[in-house]
């Protein structure tokens, strides 16, 4: 029974990803910002595929001034966010970047992002080189769009 755990258990970790080496980022999206608003936030999924732990150190785009690692908490039922310096990339993980959990934060945005829009962010890591993605600019996040969930209603800033 142990050996069939195990079994079950090495097939569900590896034959998915079994291709795959490094790195993969999936997922990167973005919200459409209210026509003054200066802050936008990316969401993404970042898939380590080696037997390497890694981090994430920062990251940089063309839309905004500033790009920061933040991480929300829920103290008290108020939602806060902090800047974090790194995000910890473990082996063989999955680390998922969300609404309520944690973000890249865009600072100085140049101009509002509009629904259709796709601009790159440039990430940085530990060890990895760095990995150019495609943000998509949506309403609806991709796993919402996946399970045909009604989108996240979210506070309105003005
Ligand atoms: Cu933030």
């Amino acid at each position: 029974m142990k050996n069939l755990v195990i079994f079950v258990l090495f097939n569900i970790i590896f034959i998915p990803n079994a291709m795959a080496d490094g790195l993969v980022i999936k997922d990167a999206w973005s919200r459409p910002t209210a026509p003054k608003s200066r802050t936008g936030a990316i969401y993404l999924t970042i898939q380590n595929h080696s037997d390497i732990d890694d981090r994430l150190t920062g990251a940089s785009t063309n839309v905004a001034g500033e790009t920061e690692i933040h991480q929300t908490s829920v103290q008290d039922g108020v939602a806060r966010m902090r800047h974090i310096t790194e995000i910890e990339l473990p082996a063989r993980q999955m680390v998922l970047l969300a609404p309520e959990k944690m973000h890249l934060m865009l600072k100085q945005l140049m101009k509002p992002l509009v629904t259709g829009q796709i601009f790159v962010v440039r990430l940085q890591f530990a060890h990895s080189s760095d990995i150019h993605v495609q943000v998509r600019v949506t309403s609806t996040s991709y796993s919402d769009n996946d399970k045909h969930k009604n989108t996240v209603r979210h506070t309105q800033h003005d």
